[in-house]
């Protein structure tokens, strides 16, 4: 067991009650007579933040000292939901934790309850971010993730009368004992301005004069390994106004508005984009873009030059890497910080910059790439929209060389857009300035070479890699599912497999075993019972826990298809409608959850929502079906609700049109958890069949290459009658509101099936009675589900970043000693 002592505070439960009562006294300065669940939560976790604290600077002082080649992983959005569990589980001081409260009358995991979630993202990529500081604190490597601190994370979801309505999520209102406030660490950014030519010493140089500088102030989050002393950084950045302030207005005596217009600085950092797909064109979104970046690589460049006199080890010593296009003005900064401010030659600071940066991409289709303006560019930062210009310039000049004078391959590849509006393409500067380019799933890779950037993989082949996604399985299956985790130490004999993810192969030998599978059915049927209280909380809808639980939680989209499951839902409603008594008893009883956030201006997803809260309506109250059939909304979805929804259910759906979900994670984290999937061939999953076989899970569905030709086809293609029937109920108003939902059934009616529902209908509805048959048959789904546990190891981000480190960032670990 590690952790019980290993600094100067000390870790068995006496000592963490008394440190919990000196934070219950000294911090949340409340009485030890008398505190409540929440300030008890706020007592543990500084004690937490204590141990952390420790850690992370015996770390630090330990990089230090070795110096060895840093990672610096860049990314707008982290999903991390809540720190306390996981912090416990990683300190390994969990139980240790739960006896200290005990004693003094509270429940570990009532506390743990308090925590809002940090959701400081939109979905996949941000929660794969969490993930992978995850595995490179445990796995010992030398990183740091740089960020934003918004004050607002993801929006609350609520819902009235079955519309989804946002709210402001007040996540900082309560304070947020994770974080360490550095206000000596800041750095000015500055906007606006124009740019000037300045002599010194004989030699011409750029000067940039900002219109506005702003503050960017640290906020640390320690981030433990498990199993390893080590505990790395988060830095997430927030905007303040100033120092310099606005003399002029303080000297005409506006004061009112010179203070107004100091706190407006505040604003870069107040707001995530709720939208995880677009965020073209936006002034905010660009100045959140740049304040971070630069931000980040003045750090970066100061911590550099603390141990270095010259850049020459540059490259040898940091490795950044942009978590997709959001932080690519970075290769920009750095230019401009090492042409502008350190003097070096282009060719030698451009080869730098190639060297240091690598980039993954997280998008499939070529309209979802960022563009940004030249104007808007070029008016907040000035001397960028130079340096741009002159990389294209080269650029093309090398191209012309080797491509010849093909000026629609030229202008394709170019990084600046022609036309109307002249744009930047982020994708095309992050693919020049990067020497790796990822795709986050074999699939995608190919996608990539096929379809988005064509051109530059046969320009550069050796660029193009890929790394399969992960999740680690320290949150998704130590945390948030303990009694399995258990389970498989008390089978496989060690914990070992939770650093070691390999072992859990070892499951395979004992899937037929009936003693496993009791105890496996078990465990299942314990978070079964605590998600149907938590459905019967939120919704007041009452489960059976015998039922099949099916879940699909995830970002509403029409790609990813909830609608393909709703209309399955409305099928399956239907024939037990026109089922006769006798054949109602052989329906296996489902219970059907979704869940999922749908960006504010996606009119589409929100009438999807509409709909699923309609059928539901219906399908609830209807006598003739009892608890055959369930249909609940689980609102406000988030890292949190996926905690408990992901280990209580049976199967899972994962029904993107192949070609459009470049990776998918979700699917990771209930196959980890023995969750059987229904899924189409696209991303990871192809890569999850592969491992765990077609007959451990209900695949379905077009094939990648298939869809192009369908979506040829697809306005003479012959459309199931199953697939008319459900469609015109809900044209017709079965499920009220017919002239709202006119819009949505449009979208896959007259040859509009853009995502293929109709085509695919038919093989979904094989692959859901497939899960059907095999449920009736425990003995079966439970052996799929071990042997489905079993062969998750791959999928883990320990796997991904391990690759990383080893074909991308050239990183070697740097374990602190104990
Ligand atoms: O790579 C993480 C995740 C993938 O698993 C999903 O397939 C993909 O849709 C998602 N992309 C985003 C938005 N992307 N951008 N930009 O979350 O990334």
């Amino acid at each position: 067991m590690f952790g019980l002592m290993d600094g100067f505070l000390k870790n068995d439960p006496w000592s963490l009650q008394k440190d919990v009562m000196h934070h219950v006294e000294y911090t949340v300065a409340r009485s030890r007579f008398s505190f409540d669940d929440f300030e008890a939560y706020l007592a543990l976790s500084h004690t937490i933040r204590d141990r952390l604290i420790e850690r992370w600077h015996d770390t630090q002082v330990y990089f230090k000292r070795k110096d060895p080649k840093r990672l610096y992983f860049l990314s707008l959005e982290f999903l991390m939901g809540r720190s306390l569990s996981n912090s416990t589980v990683n300190l390994g001081i969990k139980d240790q934790c739960a006896d200290a409260l005990n004693q003094l009358g509270f429940e570990f995991e009532q506390l743990v309850e308090q925590e809002g979630d940090a959701a400081l993202g939109n979905g996949g990529l941000a929660r794969l971010s969490a993930c992978q500081m995850d595995s490179l604190a445990t796995l010992d490597f030398p990183a740091w993730g740089y960020g934003l601190r918004y004050q607002f994370g993801l929006f609350r979801q609520v819902i009235l009368d079955g519309f989804q309505h946002e709210q402001p999520d007040y996540w900082l209102n309560f304070g947020n004992p994770w974080e360490i406030e550095r206000i000596h660490v800041s750095y000015a950014v500055k906007f606006y301005g124009a740019v000037e030519e300045e002599l010194l010493n004989g030699v011409k140089r750029k000067v940039w004069i900002p219109g506005e500088t702003v503050e960017a102030v640290a906020y640390d989050n320690p981030i433990p390994g498990y199993g390893t002393r080590n505990t790395i950084n988060l830095r997430l950045w927030a905007a303040k106004p100033s120092g310099e302030g606005d003399m002029e207005s303080y000297n005409t005596g506006d004061y009112i508005n010179a203070v107004v217009n100091r706190q407006r600085a505040e604003t870069i950092s107040s707001v995530l984009y709720p939208d995880d797909r677009s965020y073209q064109g936006k002034e905010l979104r660009l100045k959140q873009q740049y304040f971070f970046v630069t931000a980040s690589t003045q750090d970066i460049i100061r911590r550099y030059k603390d141990s270095h006199s010259n850049f020459d080890d540059f490259s040898n010593k940091v490795a950044l890497q942009l978590n997709d296009t959001h932080p690519s003005l970075a290769i920009i900064e750095v230019m401009r910080i090492l042409i502008d401010e350190e003097n070096i030659e282009w060719n030698r600071a451009w080869s730098i910059v190639c060297d240091s940066f690598s980039f993954t991409t997280h998008t499939v289709s070529p309209e979802g790439l960022e563009k940004i303006p030249a104007d808007l560019l070029g008016s907040l930062l000035p001397r960028h929209l130079e340096i741009i210009y002159e990389i294209n310039f080269l650029f093309m000049e090398e191209l012309k060389k080797k491509l010849g004078l093909n000026y629609s391959q030229l202008s394709q590849m170019s990084i600046v857009e022609e036309g109307a509006v002249k744009n930047i393409r982020m994708a095309n500067l992050s693919i020049v300035g990067c020497h790796a380019v990822n795709g986050v799933s074999r699939v995608h890779l190919e996608l990539l070479k096929k379809r988005v950037f064509k051109d530059f993989c046969e320009l550069w082949p050796q660029k193009f890699q890929y790394k399969t996604n992960g999740a680690t399985q320290r949150r998704w299956m130590v945390v948030s599912n303990p009694n399995l985790c258990g389970l498989i130490s008390k089978w496989l004999g060690t914990e070992a497999w939770i650093r070691d993810v390999d072992l859990l192969i070892g499951l395979k030998e004992f899937a037929s075993n009936t003693d496993l599978q009791h105890e496996w059915r078990m465990v299942k049927r314990v978070n079964k019972m605590r998600l149907a209280e938590y459905i019967e909380a939120i919704s007041g809808v009452k489960v059976s826990v015998d039922a099949m639980f099916d879940v699909q939680i995830k970002r509403i989209h029409e790609y990813k298809r909830q609608l393909l499951n709703l209309f399955g839902i409305i099928h399956r409603y239907d024939c037990i409608k026109n089922m006769e008594k006798s054949g109602k008893t052989k329906v296996v009883p489902r219970v059907c959850i979704i869940g999922g956030k749908a960006a504010p201006g996606y009119e589409i997803a929100k009438k999807i929502i509409k709909l699923c809260h309609a059928v539901a309506e219906t399908i609830n109250n209807d006598p003739d079906v009892g608890d055959l059939l369930k249909l609940v909304f689980i609102p406000d979805y988030n890292v949190s609700v996926a905690e408990l929804v992901i280990p209580g259910s049976d199967l899972s759906q994962h029904l993107s049109t192949a070609g459009h979900e470049a990776s998918g994670t979700g699917s990771m984290k209930f196959l980890m958890n023995g969750c059987l999937l229904l899924a189409t061939s696209d991303g990871s999953t192809i890569e999850i069949i592969e491992e765990i076989g077609n007959d451990n899970m209900f695949v379905f569905g077009a094939k990648v290459d298939e869809v192009p030709a369908l979506r040829e086809m697809k306005s003479s293609l012959k459309v199931p009658l199953q697939f008319a029937r459900v469609v015109r109920m809900v044209r017709d108003g079965y499920f009220g509101h017919k002239d709202y939902f006119e819009s949505l059934c449009k979208t896959v009616e007259n040859g509009g099936d853009f995502y293929l529902l109709g085509n695919d209908f038919m093989s979904y509805l094989e692959a859901q009675a497939a899960a059907d048959k095999t449920f009736v048959d425990q003995e079966k789904w439970t052996r799929m589900s071990i042997l489905s546990s079993a062969g998750s190891s791959r999928f883990s981000s320990d796997r991904t970043i391990q690759e990383y480190a080893e074909k991308t960032w050239n990183i070697e670990p740097c374990k602190c000693p104990f």
